[in-house]
């Protein structure tokens, strides 16, 4: 499989104000801005058209763009964040998914869902049940992934914030995970990269193209990925793991 493109969201000043359970202190903005400068450089570096949106102070969290829709080949289904405090991201995201997809889908309350916990593997997702993600919103999911010809099933998150915080999907059958899933039965069929506990933040990679983007500062995890035969681009994520985000979380990618 091969991604074109990208979308992002400037962090805005007000992110400083963005959920958290991290306890790690507040991020510096303009830090911030430099890491996410330089994310934006990895994902060109992979080939991608990076369409990038402009910071909006309404929205704390609106930099972890990855939350508010999944993209398939098929169509764009706009998300119902589990946090109050997130549901307003969709709107502008919906207008520039327009952009890009004919068919656009859309969860529906009672359900919730944040695409943090989605994980893709060709044409079958992954969804999380999690603190964000319920069981309505994964079955409205699973529905319109099957109308469109693709397959999913739900795996209960027991800990972290969103699936994707614990598995990440490499292609060629690896995944990379943490210890809360290393026994899960639907993840036995893949070769699995065990991330150990003090490097549990790391877990969350991105495969794009070849590349495997990793959260420096995780030496153990960047080793056993690069072992496993990828190229590696690793990125200072300091300012975003304060607010509870990972790599995957800053970008749409299709
Ligand atoms: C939140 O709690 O919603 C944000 N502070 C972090 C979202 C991270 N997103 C993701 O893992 N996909």
């Amino acid at each position: 499989m091969r991604f074109r493109n990208a979308i992002v969201r400037t962090p805005c000043r007000n992110m400083t104000y963005g959920l958290t359970e991290a306890d790690m202190g507040k991020p510096d903005y303009d830090l911030a801005l430099m890491q996410h400068a330089q994310y934006i450089a990895a994902l060109k570096q992979c080939g991608l058209d990076v369409l990038v949106m402009e910071a909006d102070e309404d929205f704390p969290d609106s930099t972890f763009v990855e939350d508010t829709a999944l993209l398939t080949p098929a169509c764009a289904i706009i998300t119902r964040p589990g946090a109050q405090s997130r549901r307003g991201e969709t709107a502008s995201m919906a207008s520039e998914l327009k952009k890009y997809f004919q068919t656009i889908e859309a969860i529906q309350p009672p359900g919730t869902v944040d695409a943090g916990d989605i994980m893709m593997v060709g044409d079958h997702y992954y969804i999380g049940l999690s603190g964000r993600t319920n069981p309505s919103g994964a079955q409205q999911l699973i529905r319109i992934l099957e109308r469109h010809h693709m397959t999913a099933s739900t795996v209960t998150v027991p800990h972290a914030l969103h699936l994707k915080a614990g598995v990440a999907y490499l292609e060629n059958n690896h995944v990379v995970i943490t210890e809360e899933f290393w026994n899960q039965p639907d993840f036995s069929r893949f070769t699995q990269i065990r991330v150990k506990p003090e490097e549990s933040y790391a877990a969350n990679c991105v495969w794009i193209n070849g590349f495997a983007l990793v959260a420096s500062g995780f030496p153990e995890t960047l080793k056993a990925i690069k072992a496993s035969g990828y190229k590696t681009i690793s990125l200072d994520m300091s300012e975003f793991q304060k607010l509870d985000g990972g790599l995957s979380c800053l970008s749409l990618r299709f």
